[in-house]
């Protein structure tokens, strides 16, 4: 027994020693190997240095050169890959029969040729720029669309043409796009703008023409601003850099914050992106803005402007349903209506923040003027701005299917506020609209600073006159929409485009020569709709994002994307 052990003692060392003999020679072997590697290519890059050594700099140049170009060429690759197929929503009312009412028609033409005017100068002053300078007669722009030629009065301008039948100038469009538009560019936009005109301007085209390219440019352009929710909370930088990808705010917000009526504005567009790739990136973006927002305090109520995305606190407490707050609660409300009317939970956090903005800011003058003022650390300043006009229109697009069944409130809520943005226009030399105005100190509804005199073609009057119109057939949002387009026509036209006025109360005003792209956007399209039959992109199937882009309403569940079988 004692014996056995022994001589299997010894056979386990043998073994051992063989083991270990075996394995150091194998690693011997390996560093050798990678010896002679290391030799072979020292040696290598040696002759390749020698080679490149004996050519000149412009060969050399010229390696470099298609070294990049086969780089770039893959990522174009890449990048144009075609989207996965998705149902196609049921797209009713892209085309309707001409109003049989030879006045309505006469001026819905007039509308047309306006188009055409700011369309053909444009194209040829402007063309690839941003806008037009109409009186100098050359391209412009502004930092929200960074320092690169986009093109912005293109995509804003195609659905306009596409509605309008201007189909020569779709296509010139629609070729510029296909070859020019190109978001690889070290420029930093604004997140908000680029997503209501751009990624709004192109979806809505892609549904009413169909063409891929607008649909491939939207999800390209939607990339390039997804690094800009990269932040401490998830809420959105207002700027991003579209090489870099480089977010930051804009210097004057309060502490450092992002804007509630940007980072609340992206909605629609974003569960569109979702429901045509397949790809929940975008959906899950706006959601979890919408639940942060959600679980947060509200003072009295109110939503402030201002929120700081490194913090998830509100900055200062201000509350407007004009500029910096305005569109946030627009797209509450149409966010529900996209979703056909299942996404409840942004329809009650829309009704809430009505309820409070009623209680609060909605106020009415001594002449019985109704207005919504600004609420500022505590007090109402009684001021309202053109851009709050729009919501007439979002009140009684929301009427139906308000709490407690006040329908009938809501529209008549819109109608005051119709009125008293028509009483801003009215009580103007010009008959158009200031940037402002005030109910105080026995004043009602006119502008008092010289800086809030002015009028540079906004559509937000125009907007809540055509939705009047689409709920109450009240023929005087027709009189009131042609007075308002009669006015443009007189005092903003030049032989070079279309430009803003810099006081409405004077006989001789100045220029302040920019046709902003939004004019071709919404101004136009809202006055052109006004002069069209209701079966015209109705309201059942359609919801206007806030450029004036229609986008099909989606059969989407409260939290699913059940339109998209990619959800399933
Ligand atoms: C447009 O770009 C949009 O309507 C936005 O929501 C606010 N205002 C401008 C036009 O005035």
């Amino acid at each position: 027994m004692c014996q056995m052990k022994t001589v299997e003692q010894r056979d386990a060392r043998l073994n051992y020693q063989r083991e270990t003999a075996r394995k150091m020679l194998f690693r011997r072997e390996e560093e050798e190997r990678l010896r002679n590697k290391i030799r072979a290519d020292h040696e290598k890059a040696l002759e390749e240095a020698k080679e490149k050594l004996k050519k000149s700099r412009d060969e050399i140049r010229a390696e470099i050169q298609t070294e990049k170009n086969k780089v770039a060429q893959e990522m174009k690759k890449k990048e144009s890959k075609p989207l996965p197929p998705v149902p196609v929503p049921n797209l009713i009312g892209i085309n309707s029969e001409d109003p049989t009412d030879k006045d309505i028609r006469e001026k819905r033409d007039k509308i047309k040729e306006m188009m055409k005017h700011a369309w053909e100068n444009y194209r040829q002053y402007g063309w690839g720029h941003n806008e037009l300078k109409p009186i100098a007669r050359k391209g412009h722009s502004t930092n929200i669309f960074g320092n690169s030629q986009m093109g912005a009065t293109i995509v804003d301008a195609l659905d306009t043409l596409y509605i309008m039948g201007l189909h020569d100038e779709f296509r010139e469009g629609q070729d510029w796009i296909d070859k020019n538009l190109d978001f690889s560019v070290n420029s930093e936009v604004s997140v908000f703008e680029v997503n209501i005109r751009f990624i709004g301007g192109l979806l809505a085209a892609y549904y009413l023409s169909g063409q891929e390219v607008f649909k491939l440019k939207a999800v390209q352009l939607a990339g390039k601003l997804l690094p800009a929710f990269n932040t401490p909370t998830g809420i959105p930088w207002a700027m991003v850099n579209l090489k870099s990808g480089v977010g930051r705010n804009w210097g004057w917000a309060s502490a450092g914050s992002s804007i509630l009526a940007e980072f609340g504005t992206l909605h629609m567009e974003f569960v569109h992106l979702s429901y045509l790739t397949g790809d929940p990136v975008y959906y899950n973006k706006v959601m979890h803005i919408r639940k942060l927002l959600q679980k947060m305090d509200r003072p009295n109520g109110l939503y402030p402007n201002y929120l700081n995305p490194r913090t998830g606190r509100w900055g200062q407490h201000h509350t407007s349903v004009g500029g910096l707050g305005d569109s946030f609660y627009e797209y509450l409300l149409k966010a529900w209506l996209m979703s056909d009317k299942m996404d409840t939970e942004a329809r009650k956090m829309y009704d809430d923040a009505i309820e409070a903005i009623e209680r609060h800011l909605i106020r009415k003058s001594n002449g019985g003027l109704t207005y919504i003022g600004e609420w500022k650390n505590g007090h109402l300043e009684r001021k309202m701005g053109h851009l709050t006009c729009f919501a007439g229109g979002m009140f009684a697009l929301g009427a139906d299917g308000s709490r407690d069944d006040k329908a009938g409130h809501y529209l008549q809520l819109g109608a005051e506020i119709a009125h008293t943005c028509h009483e801003s226009y009215d009580r103007t030399t010009l008959k158009l609209g200031p940037e402002a105005f005030k109910f105080d100190g026995g004043l009602e509804a006119v502008a008092v600073r010289q800086n809030e005199k002015y009028y540079i073609l906004r559509p937000e009057v125009i907007e809540t006159y055509w939705y009047m119109w689409r709920f109450t057939h009240d023929p005087k949002y027709r009189q009131w929409g042609w007075e308002a387009a009669q006015a443009i026509d007189k005092y903003c036209r030049v032989s070079g485009g279309f430009s803003g006025v810099k006081d409405v109360y004077s006989s001789s005003p100045a220029y302040d020569d920019v046709q902003q792209s939004f004019f071709l956007a919404e101004t136009l399209k809202y006055l052109y709709l006004l002069f069209s039959n209701d079966d015209l992109l109705p309201l059942d199937n359609w919801v206007f994002n806030t450029e004036a882009h229609p986008l099909p309403v989606l059969h989407l569940a409260n939290t699913t994307l059940s339109g998209n079988p990619a959800y399933r």
